[in-house]
């Protein structure tokens, strides 16, 4: 594969130049390049630059409205919606997580149900800002059909990510993040790019057989991840990013999806919680002394550890030059 050599500026500016002249406002180019910047920076190369073409065509096909002002509301002290206005969910996230963490640092539980957004992006910006404010956090979106659910042969669920952040003192916050399916469609789509394999029991092909071929499984189905109890975990988050915030559920979003290759109008659920009401001031030592056995096991790492140590990193990252080309093509094409 030939890579380029971009800072972290650079990748911020090429995002943001792209992005607002395939029509994104200020605000909406910026907290795009942003998460598109922080996914490169810690090297979640699928949710990054990889997903330019995809949002610049869903701005050009007018599904996504590049001037979104998505509304914050307080139905009750606890529970917080954002109208997403069919913008990208970045700047509805800059509208609402510090107004979700005040109502949860204060009552102890809050949630946000974000809904007419298109969240095409990676979880953890959203679970980790939380998890630095102290919070214990969840948050979960779905996308379109690309999962089988457990024993069917078709695709019903979308690959349904899920993330989890709980704060440490004086340190950032433990944070996973994970599709539910047995690999993001984005790594699927780069593995195929790139001519590689990848792990038996990630998908089947179009006639339903198992195959390592992501370009087959592009065709067919992925698979959700642990059988049956990854399935329903894939199958919980349909009913949270969905009925429980008052949006549509991956099929429905599917069918009302131009098929432009950016990201389908859906939801998204957010739950905030502050441990110092719900447990009292003791929590840090009881999770610090379980993290500590944890991490000090052999084999195993923390979840984010791999991310935080490739953010330390201040040097040029390197990109995927065929994409950079496409990525540039789509610049000078206006
Ligand atoms: P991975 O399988 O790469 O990682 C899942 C989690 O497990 C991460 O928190 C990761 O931490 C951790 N992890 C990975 N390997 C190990 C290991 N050996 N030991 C301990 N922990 C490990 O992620 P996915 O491929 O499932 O998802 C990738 C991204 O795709 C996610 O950010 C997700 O939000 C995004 N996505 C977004 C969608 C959307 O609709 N917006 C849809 C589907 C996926 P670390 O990061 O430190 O490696
Ligand atoms: O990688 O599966 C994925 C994905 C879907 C939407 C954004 N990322």
């Amino acid at each position: 594969m030939n890579t380029s050599s971009l800072t972290l500026d650079e990748i911020y500016a090429l995002a943001r130049e792209t992005l607002l002249g395939a029509g994104a406002s200020e605000e909406h180019a910026d907290a795009v390049a942003d998460v598109v910047t922080r996914a490169e920076r810690d090297g979640s190369h699928s949710h990054g630059l990889f997903r330019i073409p995809g949002y610049i065509a869903s701005l050009r096909s007018g599904k996504v409205k590049g001037n979104a002002n998505p509304g914050l509301s307080k139905p009750s002290p606890v529970v917080l919606h954002c109208d997403g206005d069919l913008g990208y969910a970045p700047l509805a996230h800059r509208r609402s997580l510090n107004s979700l963490a005040e109502a949860a640092k204060e009552n102890g539980v809050a949630t946000l149900s974000i809904t007419r957004t298109h969240h095409f992006a990676a979880l953890w910006p959203e679970t980790e800002a939380l998890g630095e404010q102290g919070l214990v956090a969840v948050a979960c979106v779905s996308y379109m059909p690309s999962v089988a659910p457990y024993g069917a042969t078709e695709a019903l669920y979308g690959t349904n990510p899920m993330s989890f952040a709980w704060p440490r003192p004086g340190s950032p916050p433990l944070v996973f993040d994970m599709a539910t399916a047995s690999m993001a469609m984005g790594d699927v789509q780069i593995a195929a790019r790139d001519g590689q394999s990848v792990p038996a029991g990630t998908g089947l092909d179009a006639n339903g057989e198992l195959t390592t071929d992501p370009k087959e499984i592009i065709k067919g189905v992925l698979l959700p991840f642990g059988g049956y109890k990854g399935s329903h975990i894939a199958m919980m988050i349909e009913l949270l990013a969905g009925p429980l915030v008052g949006e549509a559920v991956s099929f429905q979003s599917k069918k009302r999806d131009s098929g432009d290759g950016g990201p389908p109008q859906g939801g998204e659920f957010i739950l905030a919680m502050n441990p110092d009401i719900l447990s009292g001031y003791e929590w840090p030592d009881q999770s610090e002394a379980f993290l500590e056995k944890l991490g000090a096991l052999e084999g195993v790492r923390l979840p984010a550890e791999r991310r935080y140590r490739n953010r330390q990193d201040p040097g040029p990252r390197h990109i995927n030059s065929d994409l950079l080309e496409k990525i540039r093509a789509t610049l000078s094409s206006g």
